[in-house]
């Protein structure tokens, strides 16, 4: 059955509230952004300078230089107002506000009068606009200002930006389509499609829909810009640059997995899905869910990261998940969490919040430093820090964040997910609610019985225990998702053990819920050994270690130099230690041997194997979180410990 009756939830109408996230959107709020601010207005002393804000300010004609930067310089900025006007969701700021008004008074005044937006073509490039579709990122630019201009309008219903944005989309509606005259095309990059679905969701204006619908299908089908120059140049000299690259070599019913860059494809899978809720069409959702199954079957590190090789930021083949040099983009898992949202619209199945909640726990957070103002664009499984400076083969990796980037999509992007995570919690269909997610949280929703609202306390990620308050009218039922980790899974209602019927990994209590009533979940979620498929060559032998969403590594600085040399006895439980460590967590360990360096002549590279005669040592692997790894200074880390 098509679960198509979706209310799409307002994301002002969940607001966070919950020990875990309180503090990561906190900083989000109080540092990241405006931090960023002052990164995209060249105002950050060390951090690579933007030039996004200035860039608008010369097609403005309120300044007068030069366009610096990438060609999409324009969308860091489209997040950045994107994280901002969710910001307001958590703390009204009139300096935030201000800021708000002052970038998009900018946008509107560099507007061409024909409605055209991209800085890079205005200042640099006019003669090429419109005709560099593969390279171009014209529509991807839109498609994150539309993003931004949506939340804008979603959280303060002011619409100034998004009526610069129906501007600018409906040249595109004149530009781009079937006929005469028209570019018959695709975007180079994907991330319009989703962006017009969110428009289309927050108006109900079916030309945002019409104009996705067309690029999601179009894709693939017809010569698009594969006849361009600015694909030809890559694609000469480029294996990987070829059209799986952009998604463009089949169309989308006829892809058997996400092939190419991954961050184009997860967005144009997450917008692709959009379409197919809209349309009803269960051939589009029947390859969304092949797709998928073979994305997180056989392309998805344990950390929801996706895009094993920075050579065209790309997948490559099944099972290739190399961990020191893999891509790993922050953006990417952020695509696959937003993919795998509209999964659930479509068929709510605990499946896809499993590795929704997978991405954003692990590959998603570790985006940010604790002090919020250090990023990772890749996020590696494995790092020893002077292979990593050294190597050509690890280029892209960072063995520590850094304050900004000369291609800087990731920073914006991980902050504005984070002040938008109320929207990744629940999905509606009818009177139905799933909860995909233990976070606390306040939400005001609607049922066919009235308004009601759902009060979530939590102590996930560390315990399995969720209490929702259900105030409000009768009529709503909450289906609860049933992790794949849980253990013991209960539910009880105002203090009662209760029955549930489980239906793809969501329990629905027995009998209707009305005002006051109370329903506690608990689960268990024990320290466990995690191996991979043996086709994955590079993590034979090892296991990985996961409690809950929670996916765990090892770090130089909480154990010795030379990680590797590490090999884990599995016949010892996982212990748990209360540590001191960032705030307080509990740490896990994990019992076995090592080889010490101190034992080998450091001109001695090899030696006759013999029991006993390696420098055995016994000795203890102490992991943390995953994403916490790297806010205490450069050193060797690894999720995956030899076993
Ligand atoms: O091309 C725009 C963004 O920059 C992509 O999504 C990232 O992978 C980076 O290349
Ligand atoms: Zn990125």
């Amino acid at each position: 059955m098509l679960h198509m009756e979706q209310t799409i939830i307002n994301v002002k109408n969940v607001r966070i509230n919950d020990s875990f996230w309180n503090n990561r959107i906190r900083n989000a709020v109080e540092t990241a952004i405006p931090y960023q601010w002052r990164v995209l207005n060249d105002n950050e002393p060390g951090a690579e300078p933007s030039h996004a804000a200035m860039n608008y300010k010369i097609a403005a004609g309120v300044e007068k230089g030069e366009f610096h930067g990438f060609r999409f310089q324009d969308s860091d900025l489209a997040k950045w107002i994107e994280a901002a006007s969710f910001s307001l969701i958590y703390r009204q700021d009139p300096e935030v506000e201000r800021e708000l008004e002052e970038i998009i008074d900018l946008i509107g005044k560099a507007q061409q009068p024909d409605g055209y937006l991209d800085t890079y073509y205005i200042l640099k490039k006019p003669e090429a606009k419109w005709k560099e579709i593969a390279q171009g990122h014209e529509l991807y630019v839109t498609g994150h200002l539309l993003e931004a201009a949506v939340a804008r309008y979603l959280v303060s219903g002011d619409d100034k930006l998004l009526k610069i944005m129906e501007k600018n989309v409906d040249l595109i509606r004149s530009l781009f389509g079937h006929g005469e005259g028209k570019i018959d095309s695709y975007p180079g990059h994907e991330e319009i499609e989703l962006a017009l679905m969110k428009a289309y969701f927050a108006t109900g204006d079916r030309k945002y829909f019409e104009l996705a619908n067309y690029f999601i299908e179009n894709r693939g089908t017809t010569i698009g810009f594969l006849d361009d120059e600015s694909f030809k140049e890559f694609a000469e000299t480029n294996k990987h640059h070829q059209a799986d690259y952009y998604q463009a070599h089949a169309p989308i019913r006829q892809q058997d997995a996400a092939d190419g860059h991954a961050v184009r494809a997860m967005y144009f899978f997450t917008g692709a899905a959009d379409v197919a809720l809209e349309k009803k069409d269960p051939s589009l959702v029947a390859a969304l869910e092949k797709l998928w199954k073979h994305t997180v079957g056989r392309r998805m590190y344990l950390t929801g990261g996706v895009g094993s090789q920075g050579v065209g930021e790309r997948f490559t083949i099944d099972y290739d998940l190399p961990n020191d040099v893999c891509y790993t983009e922050t953006c990417a898992a952020i695509g696959l969490a937003m993919w795998s949202l509209r999964m659930l619209r479509l068929s709510p199945e605990a499946k896809y919040a499993d590795v929704m909640e997978r991405a954003l726990y692990n590959n998603v957070i570790s985006g940010v430093s604790q002090d919020g103002q250090h990023y990772f664009y890749v996020n590696p499984l494995a790092v020893k820090p002077d292979v990593a400076h050294y190597r050509a083969d690890h280029a892209s990796v960072e063995p520590s964040r850094v304050k900004w980037f000369g291609c800087a999509c990731c920073p914006p992007n991980v902050v504005r997910t984070l002040c938008g995570l109320g929207g990744y919690v629940y999905t509606q269909e009818g009177d139905d609610v799933y909860q995909h997610l233990y976070i606390g949280n306040e939400a005001s929703l609607s049922c066919s019985g009235g308004p009601f609202s759902l009060t979530c306390e939590s102590e996930m990620p560390w315990e399995g225990a969720a209490r929702i308050t259900y105030r409000g009218a009768a009529g709503a039922r909450l289906h609860l998702r049933v992790p794949s980790y849980a253990k013991n899974f209960t539910v009880k209602k105002n203090g009662q053990p209760v029955c549930c019927t489980v239906t793809n990994g969501y329990a629905l209590p027995e009998g209707a819920l009305s005002d006051g009533d109370t329903l506690e979940v608990s689960f268990e979620m024990d320290a466990h050994f995690v191996a991979a498929n043996p086709r994955v060559t590079e993590d034979c032998g090892k296991v990985a270690v996961q409690r809950g969403p929670l996916v765990y590594c090892a770090e130089q600085v909480d154990n010795f130099e030379y990680l590797n040399s590490f090999r884990a006895d599995l016949k010892y439980p996982i212990g748990m230690e209360q540590s001191e460590l960032f705030g307080g967590i509990r740490v896990l360990t994990v019992t076995g041997m090592r080889s010490d360096a101190a034992a080998w002549d450091a001109d001695e590279l090899y030696r006759d194997y013999a029991p006993g005669s390696m420098g055995e040592t016994p000795a203890t692997l102490r992991m943390v979180p995953y994403f916490l790894w790297n806010n205490r200074g450069e050193g060797e880390m690894t999720v995956w410990i030899n076993a």
